[in-house]
């Protein structure tokens, strides 16, 4: 029986054999794995019920919580792990960039891609509103549409062409290929939590059948490829 300090963890519906097609739900799905904390994990048909009216958010001790950066530094404190104890203080502060370029730039020509190319709208609205009743969905695509259009512009990225949004994201799969390199993991010989943060984004723009320049770039980098499947391998298996 679930009391109060059984973790819950809210997320987004999945598909294409991930458990959320959220990269902001399957970054804490995967750090959750990699320290081991166990929870209940719960799907959600959208994210307003969250504290901050997105996903990933959790219950805990009576409390919501939500962003999935606040809830892996909540997390990390409340249950003594740190993924991360082995990172010198300039690494702390690269892995602060790669996830700033991954979480606040690579994320948004995914929300391009998924939403405003009319073919993958067409396969994507009936993936992220499927745990919404049909007629429901029908009302709320539209307008969920119109929000994240909306989204898009306010963040700068969606007053582009779409070739323009293409390059940005080819740039950002191209940086982080760099900086791989030829290491199993972002620092070095084990994971840290950027190594999640890069897994859920990336996992979420290959595994994703979906027509996208990005994704085509991601192909052209065997390292960053290898890395997926490296990560899927030791946590998802
Ligand atoms: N900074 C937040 C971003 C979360 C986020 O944007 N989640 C998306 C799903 S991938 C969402 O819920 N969007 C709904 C909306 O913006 O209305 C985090 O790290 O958790």
């Amino acid at each position: 029986m679930a009391d109060a300090s059984t973790l819950k963890v809210y997320h987004l519906p999945g598909a294409w054999g991930l458990p959320t097609v959220s990269p902001f739900c399957l970054k804490l799905d995967a750090w959750l794995r990699m320290t081991g904390i166990p929870h209940e994990s719960i799907t959600a048909p959208t994210p307003f019920a969250g504290p901050k009216g997105k996903a990933p958010w959790i219950e805990l001790d009576g409390k919501k919580l939500g962003d999935s950066t606040f809830i892996v530094a909540h997390l990390a404190e409340r249950f003594g792990v740190d993924p991360d104890a082995h990172l010198t203080p300039a690494q702390h502060g690269v892995a602060v960039a790669i996830q700033r370029l991954i979480d606040e730039n690579l994320y948004w020509t995914m929300v391009h891609d998924r939403w405003m190319n009319e073919a993958n709208w067409k396969q994507f609205r009936d993936i992220v509103l499927g745990g919404l009743a049909l007629p429901v969905r029908r009302v709320l695509g539209p307008i969920a549409r119109r929000g994240v259009k909306k989204q898009l512009e306010g963040h700068g990225i969606g007053i582009h062409e779409p070739e323009e949004i293409a390059a940005i994201g080819r740039r950002d799969v191209n940086a982080l290929a760099a900086i791989l390199g030829d290491q199993d993991w972002f620092f070095g010989d084990t994971p840290s939590t950027i190594d999640a943060v890069a897994y859920a984004q990336l996992v979420n723009i290959w595994r994703a059948p979906f027509e996208s320049e990005v994704r085509r770039a991601i192909g052209q980098t065997p390292n960053l490829v290898a890395f997926i499947d490296r990560f899927a391998a030791k946590y998802y298996s």
